[in-house]
């Protein structure tokens, strides 16, 4: 399958973004797709279960991860990212650093993934800006080591909503054009399990910002209390992979431009189902034509 056809396919779904982390210590994966072909075969993998996007990480920002070096990093990433766009594969790149973006963006990468909404790099907006890729801007506090002393909100949802903002004002100053910007609420990063959840209840309250949404529940922390049933445990992350297939399912239908999720076939039938039945409520008159929207 062609970049061009998973394009035209994705034109009006919620895109599902399968996640590669080639890092060591990832809370889920890590170790696993170390290997520059067995991160391409996973890319691979995650295409024929239904991947619109393959989001290639180096460094992990599990809670209480170090950083990567920018070495490390880019050797990671770069070789991952060739392998998969020669593939044909629609790429995008999850750092932090404008050094890395620059050169996955120079292997062909076409969004550039920055959990910290350009706020742990001065030079992340500018190449951006000059990039003129697609970005995503994810609310953000304070780096893994630190994260958990930063949850402290007057009220998460309002606070989230007016730090994007912020986020937005200064991708804009620094000349990203509008249509190029994805905003995510960056849930479990300097969020606790409560405040997630809300923020998830608020998909609405984010969509009205104005820009696409990101949803990245994924396996996360924050899902164990709604994904321990039956023989599941609460502490094995791939345990969480019909939670995460609910949540996928729950923000295709609220109108989440993507969700990045480790496992992508429950998500990528979520994004058609949620889609199909927007065709259906919009032919019913239950929505507007135009928008879509309730
Ligand atoms: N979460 C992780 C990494 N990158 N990027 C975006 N945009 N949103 C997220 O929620 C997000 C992210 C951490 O999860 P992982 O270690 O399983 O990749």
């Amino acid at each position: 399958m062609t970049a061009t056809q998973l394009a035209t396919d994705t034109a009006q779904r919620c895109q599902v973004m399968g996640i590669i982390n080639v890092t060591p210590d990832s809370f889920s994966d890590g170790g696993r797709f170390l290997d520059v072909d067995a991160a391409v075969r996973r890319g691979h993998e995650l295409v024929r279960d239904g991947a619109d996007i393959l989001d290639v990480g180096g460094e992990s920002t599990r809670p209480g991860a170090q950083r990567a070096s920018e070495a490390e990093e880019l050797a990671r990433v770069v070789p991952v990212v060739e392998g998969l766009v020669r593939s044909g594969f629609p790429v995008s790149v999850d750092t932090m650093r404008a050094s890395v973006a620059r050169q996955a963006v120079a292997a062909g990468a076409v969004i550039v993934n920055d959990v910290s909404g350009g706020l742990a790099d001065p030079e992340m907006l500018p190449f951006l800006a000059e990039a003129d890729v697609t970005c995503v801007l994810m609310h953000w506090r304070a780096h893994s080591t630190r994260m958990d002393d930063f949850c402290y909100y007057d009220s998460v949802v309002d606070d989230v909503c007016t730090e994007l903002r912020g986020r937005v004002e200064a991708a804009l100053r620094a000349g990203v054009r509008a249509e190029r910007i994805v905003l995510d609420p960056g849930l479990g990063f300097a969020k606790n399990a409560t405040q997630s959840w809300e923020l998830l209840a608020s998909l609405a309250r984010l969509r009205d910002l104005g820009f696409p949404i990101l949803v990245g529940a994924s396996r996360k922390r924050f899902l164990a209390e709604a994904a321990s049933y039956g023989r599941r445990s609460p502490d094995v992350p791939a345990d969480r992979d019909e939670a995460s297939d609910a949540v996928a399912a729950i923000a295709a239908a609220e109108g989440a431009w993507g969700v990045r999720v480790h496992a992508v076939s429950g998500a990528a039938a979520a994004s058609r189902v949620a889609a199909r039945l927007r065709t259906s409520a919009v032919a019913t008159g239950l929505v507007g034509a135009r928008t879509g929207e309730r």
